[in-house]
């Protein structure tokens, strides 16, 4: 599912998010930047070892930021380390919208031409995936809107039930 926002396309995909061709994909990571389970393992295994030693050395990050790092032998050109609120920790709405919108900041200080997140948060972290489809979809419609060299940003989805609640959400958006 495609839709155009406006100089820019906004599209939901559902797959591995680590066989995306776009400049960057999005590591849903931890505030340590150690690549556990779930995206960061995925890339973790398909991008080698140099991701994790790119982590070690800028060490962390507060939860709602991102970090950038190469892609290794990922065929997107960077990683970019959002670092999105556990469960219950307090203030995750809030959280999660920042770990959204520093990554499209960071996105477009690196001049980069496409994006793709997958549902950050929705897997080891516990974050309900529907009020994430919502805050990730309007954050990322509301600075599309705004001044930005992105062409693409692309929601990779992990199985339907994902794509489905997602693509529900976004028919939604004006
Ligand atoms: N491609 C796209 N989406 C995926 C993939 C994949 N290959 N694998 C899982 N998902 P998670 P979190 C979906 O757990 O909740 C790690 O240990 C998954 O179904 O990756 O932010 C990190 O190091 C879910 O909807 O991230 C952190 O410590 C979504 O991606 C912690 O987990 C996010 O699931 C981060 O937990």
């Amino acid at each position: 599912m495609k839709k155009k926002i406006k100089n820019s396309i906004l599209e939901l995909i559902e797959g591995d998010i680590t066989d995306m061709e776009t400049d960057a994909i999005v590591n849903a990571a931890n505030a340590n930047l150690i690549l556990g389970g779930g995206v960061a393992g995925a890339i973790a295994r398909k991008g080698g070892p140099k991701i994790q030693e790119e982590c070690n050395k800028i060490g962390g990050t507060f939860v709602g930021g991102a970090v950038i790092t190469t892609g290794g032998n990922l065929k997107a050109k960077y990683v970019i380390h959002a670092v999105g609120p556990r469960m219950g920790e307090g203030n995750e709405d809030e959280k999660l919208r920042n770990a959204t919108l520093n990554s499209l900041k960071l996105a477009d200080k690196y001049n980069l031409k496409s994006i793709a997140f997958p549902a950050i948060s929705t897997g080891i972290f516990g974050f309900p995936i529907k009020r994430a489809a919502k805050i990730m979809l309007d954050t990322t419609i509301t600075y599309l809107k705004e001044k930005t060299n992105l062409e693409k940003v692309v929601f990779c989805l992990f199985g339907k039930d994902s794509f489905d609640i997602f693509k529900k959400q976004l028919e939604k958006e004006q």
